[in-house]
This record gives C-alpha cells, sequence and structure tokens, in this order.
C-alpha cells in the first residue's frame, strides 16, 4: 500500500461523500479505491484508434423533437458499416431510450457516437468500450470429428 495525498474541491468531495453513505463504503479510502478501479477500466477500455471494437451507445431523445429521429435514422443509414442493430424503449409519452451496438475500428467507432450524442436533443448520451480481440482470432469452423481410439489390444 502507498499513501498519497490529493486535492479535492468541496464539490465533489460532497459527492464523494453522498457516493459513500449511499453505497455504505467504511471510509473515503476504500471508497476511493473502489472509483479509480472503475475509472481505470473504462480508461482501458477505450481503444486505439486502429483497433477492432464492439460498443454499446446508449442515449435517450424526445421523439417529437423536430427533425431529430429523422436525423438519426439518417446518421445510422450513413453509418450502416458500423451500426449493428439498435433496441428502442419507448420511455414514456415523449422520451425515447435507445441502445445501438457498434462495431468497427475505434476512431470510427468513437466519432460516430460522439457525433450521436452531440444532436442536438439527444441526452444522457453515453457509450461503453467492449474490449474485444481481432474479429477473427475465433474460429467458426466445427471442430473435426474425432476419430475414434482405437481398441486397446487386450
Ligand atoms: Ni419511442
Amino acid at each position: 500500500m502507498q499513501r498519497v495525498t490529493i486535492t479535492l474541491d468541496d464539490d465533489l468531495m460532497a459527492d464523494l461523500d453522498r457516493i459513500i453513505e449511499a453505497r455504505g463504503y467504511q471510509n473515503r479510502s476504500e471508497a476511493i479505491r473502489d472509483l479509480a478501479r472503475s475509472g481505470l477500466q473504462q480508461a482501458a477500455n477505450e481503444v486505439a484508434g486502429s483497433q477492432h471494437c464492439v460498443a454499446a451507445l446508449v442515449y435517450v431523445y424526445d421523439h417529437e423533437a423536430r427533425e431529430l429521429p429523422k436525423r438519426l435514422t439518417r446518421d445510422f443509414h450513413e453509418h450502416h458499416d458500423l451500426a449493428q442493430a439498435t433496441l428502442h424503449v419507448h420511455l414514456d409519452e415523449a422520451s425515447c431510450m435507445e441502445v445501438s451496438v457498434l462495431k468497427g475500428r475505434g476512431a470510427e467507432v468513437q466519432a460516430f457516437a460522439n457525433h450521436v450524442i452531440a444532436e442536438r436533443g439527444v441526452r444522457h448520451g453515453h457509450v461503453v468500450y467492449v474490449p474485444a480481440t481481432d474479429s477473427h482470432s475465433h474460429n467458426h469452423t466445427p471442430a473435426k470429428p474425432r476419430r475414434p481410439r482405437r481398441r486397446a489390444r487386450s
């Protein structure tokens, strides 16, 4: 263990104390360790630009916002190579939530996700990167049937 001293502003400390209270942490150090770990995990999941990745793009929008559903549809058609599938949930009378699975080179996935999140009227935009190794590292061909073992001579 190492002891470090950090300086936090009052607002951040108040937010932190709320989380400590809500999650029932024993002390601040424990909470900060956990939050640092999840931050590191998130950073590790942000892939290098040329690397292949899979990501879930989550966002909420008002389906009555002028032209927004049309703009989103156009965005997704223009990036049909990245956008694999989208789950649509009608949250309430006005709001829709969508979860889109994106797959492609890190830089392209990130640029497209940022573009969708930045669309006017899109709220709570968030991307979760899933570490994906090379898309062909797994084998689609079924394993060869095993030859029956020769019976041991008795
Ligand atoms: Ni809807």
